[in-house]
Order: C-alpha cells, then sequence, then structure tokens
C-alpha cells in the first residue's frame, strides 16, 4: 500500500507537469508575435489592452493581499513546540467591521475594473465623433471558411485580405451567411461574433501602416482553425490607388464581344505562355465560374478572384500566394482544409427524394488534369 501510494504520487506529478508544459508550449513569449494582443497597434485595441492591465493590476492586488495575509495568519498561528493541538483561538466570525469592510472593498475593486469596461464596450461600437467624418466602411461576410468584404461606397468586393487607409478609422458591419463566425484581428481590436439573421458593429484603425493577422475565433466547422484573414493598412495615397485598382474589371466578362473570360492584362505583361493562359481562361469557365466572380462589383458563392493576383495569401490566409501552392491547392482543396466546399461543392437537401443533391459541383466532379491546373494557375495570375 506505501508502495502504491508513492508510486501514484509520482505519476501524478508527472502527468502534472507533461500537462503544464503542454499549456506553456501554447503561450508565446514574444509580445510582438503576429497575432499579439498585448501588441496593440491601433486605439480600439490600445483600449483593450488598458482595461486588460487595470484588471491585472486589479487581481495582482487581490491575489497579494488574500494570499498574504493567509499566508502570515498560517505562519503567525503555526504549531509550535509545547502548543496544545486542541486549543482553538477567540474567532471573529460575524465581527460587522470586518465584514462590512471586506463585501465594499471587493464591491469598490469591481467597479473600478467595471468603468472602463463599460466604457471600452461603447468605444468599440461607435466611431468617436473626431473620426467619424474620415471614416470609411467595410462590410464583412463570413462563410465556411473565408471572408468576403465589400467596399460599400466603392462597390467592389474582395476576399480573405482587405485594404485600409493608416490613420483613418473603419467601421465594420459583420454578417454570417451560414454559422457563427467571430472576427479577430488581436493588434487592431478584440473578438466581435458574426451572428446569423443579424448585423454586429465595431470599428478598427490602424495608427500606422502595416500588415495585420486575423482569424476566425468562434469554432465553425471542419477547416474553422484555417480560416484566416489579413488587414493591410497602406497610407492614403497608396489606399487610394488600391481601391482604383479594385474597381477595374480584369477580365473580358461580355462572352459577345470576345473569348469567354479572356485576361484584359496587355499579353506582354502575361508571366505564361500564351496557349497556356487563353487554356486556363477555358478551364475557369468551366470548372470554376460557376463558384468565382470574376467581375468586382458581384459576389458570389466563392471568393471574389477579380483581382486574385494581388492578393498575399490563398486559401483564406493559410498560403502563400505563389504558383505552387496555388496549383496544390487547386488539386486537392480538400487535403489543404478539410471538409472544403471548393472540393465537395455545394449539396441541397431534397425533401421529395429525402437526399441531399449536388447543386453547384465541386473539383472532386470535374476531375481536372494536372496540365489543365498548370493552365488554370497561368490564367489566374493575369488577374491584377
Ligand atoms: C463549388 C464551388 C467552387 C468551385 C467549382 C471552385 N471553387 Fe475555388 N473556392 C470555393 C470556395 C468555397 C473557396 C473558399 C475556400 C476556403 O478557403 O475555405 C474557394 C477558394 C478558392 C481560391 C482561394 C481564394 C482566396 O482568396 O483564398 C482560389 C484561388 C480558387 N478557389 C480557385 C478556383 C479555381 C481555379 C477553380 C476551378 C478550377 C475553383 N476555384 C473552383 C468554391 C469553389
Ligand atoms: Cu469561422
Amino acid at each position: 500500500m506505501q508502495r502504491f501510494s508513492a508510486l501514484s504520487t509520482r505519476l501524478a506529478a508527472l502527468l502534472c507537469s507533461l500537462a503544464g508544459l503542454l499549456i506553456l508550449a501554447g503561450c508565446s513569449l514574444n509580445i510582438e508575435g503576429k497575432q499579439s494582443a498585448l501588441d496593440p497597434k491601433g486605439p480600439v485595441a490600445q483600449n483593450q489592452y488598458d482595461i486588460f492591465i487595470i484588471t491585472l493590476i486589479v487581481t495582482v492586488f487581490l491575489f497579494i493581499t488574500v494570499g498574504g495575509a493567509l499566508g502570515w495568519t498560517m505562519w503567525k498561528f503555526r504549531l509550535r513546540k509545547g502548543d496544545d493541538p486542541r486549543y482553538i483561538p477567540p474567532q471573529t466570525h460575524g465581527h460587522p467591521l470586518i465584514e462590512i469592510g471586506l463585501v465594499a472593498g471587493s464591491a469598490a475593486l469591481l467597479v473600478v475594473i467595471a468603468i472602463p469596461t463599460f466604457g471600452g464596450i461603447l468605444l468599440k461600437k461607435n466611431v468617436p465623433l473626431h473620426l467619424v467624418e474620415d471614416a470609411i466602411e467595410v462590410n464583412v461576410v463570413g462563410y465556411q471558411w473565408w471572408w468576403a468584404f465589400e467596399y460599400p461606397e466603392h462597390g467592389f468586393y474582395t476576399a480573405n485580405e482587405f485594404v485600409i487607409p493608416a490613420g483613418r478609422a473603419v467601421k465594420l458591419n459583420l454578417r454570417t451567411r451560414d454559422v457563427l463566425h467571430s472576427f479577430w484581428v488581436p493588434k487592431l481590436a478584440g473578438k466581435v461574433d458574426l451572428i446569423a439573421g443579424q448585423t454586429n458593429f465595431m470599428w478598427i484603425k490602424a495608427d500606422e501602416p502595416g500588415y495585420f493577422y486575423g482569424q476566425c475565433a468562434e469554432f465553425c466547422g471542419d477547416s474553422h482553425a484555417y480560416m484566416l484573414f489579413r488587414v493591410i493598412a497602406k497610407p492614403e495615397a497608396e489606399y487610394r490607388r488600391w481601391v482604383r485598382d479594385q474597381q477595374r474589371q480584369t477580365a473580358n466578362l461580355n462572352p459577345d464581344t470576345g473569348p469567354l473570360y479572356a485576361p484584359l492584362l496587355a499579353r506582354d505583361q502575361w508571366a505564361y505562355p500564351e496557349d497556356k493562359v487563353l487554356r486556363g481562361a477555358e478551364v475557369f469557365a468551366r470548372a470554376c465560374a460557376s463558384c468565382h466572380s470574376l467581375n468586382p462589383a458581384s459576389q458570389t458563392n466563392g471568393p471574389n478572384l477579380a483581382h486574385f493576383a494581388t492578393r498575399t495569401t490563398i486559401a483564406a490566409g493559410w498560403m502563400e500566394n505563389e504558383p505552387d501552392e496555388l496549383f496544390r491547392w487547386i488539386r486537392e482543396p480538400d487535403k489543404v482544409k478539410p471538409g472544403n466546399f471548393m472540393w465537395t461543392g455545394f449539396l441541397r437537401y431534397n425533401p421529395e427524394t429525402r437526399t441531399r443533391e449536388v447543386e453547384m459541383a465541386g473539383l472532386d466532379y470535374y476531375d481536372l488534369s494536372d496540365n489543365e491546373i498548370e493552365a488554370v494557375v497561368a490564367y489566374l495570375y493575369t488577374l491584377r
């Protein structure tokens, strides 16, 4: 019995330290890390950081006073040689001054936390007056497992990355097309959920130009962990140029005036041979256009690809936008992001046959050859 309990104590200690190590492995000591909320780069994130610090100070104060009092009492009233172990010192239970003091003290500490917290909630929901005039507006729509961004004032859509002018407030209207998601760019602001049937608001502002990493922060199905996005803050002039560029058409969308989806980029700027690019346009029309719009002004079931070549990432921030990665993504999107609708297509439940029928076929159905995929990669890089 003795040996068994010694062994089990050791085992428990080992398991605890392993668990502790695992937990620590999830932490980063790099305060400037890509998704660190401890490195605020805008007023909303700064405000939330300040609230965090106030809460931290209050709780550390509580820890030290309560823990200190406990430790001091244990030390002072410890059992000494010659003490009678049955002796019970006089009790203070029911001492009104101490009890009222403790209740009032705790309440006061809660108020210290509550005031800046309520202030922070109000701040986050409404762009402050001095920033309202210059603010831009972006509609954010969450899909399983990617993001659409619409610029309603300029009439175009983009996906998974959006550009904002540094120094100006950006009002975000958050909606979802399917399940709950949560919009989170740690360096610019805390999380706000995207909830079906309603629009939530928040605003962000990047003080300086920068490249900010975002992430869906509400479990939303198979590929939730791969539902990333980027916010790119640019100086005013570059932002304006970007907006102008994004409004431009990049492919010939009119079947009457030319071959379907012929690229509009000048031929001498194509990075691939002509026959490959034109074959790619055909593949796109056949296997991709049902889900992807090449018109910057319209949004369909998949990410808008009108300016795909100007983006830095693929697959909602999960891969770099470069040819090998793009090839792999089109060849096996289900391996990159499990459950992905680009592979499975969109199904619809038919109540009559009581089965799920294919409403829009995915790449699993099209079974593209490597040649066709290379061609469509060549074509996609003309969409600038
Ligand atoms: C059944 C609909 C569907 C079809 C068909 C389809 N896609 Fe997609 N595509 C999607 C969806 C949905 C996503 C978003 C996937 C994700 O990140 O979760 C996507 C993502 C992408 C992306 C990444 C975009 C980004 O910004 O992250 C590219 C590039 C792409 N598709 C290219 C293609 C090409 C090329 C074809 C044709 C060969 C094609 N897709 C066919 C639905 C489709
Ligand atoms: Cu999500």
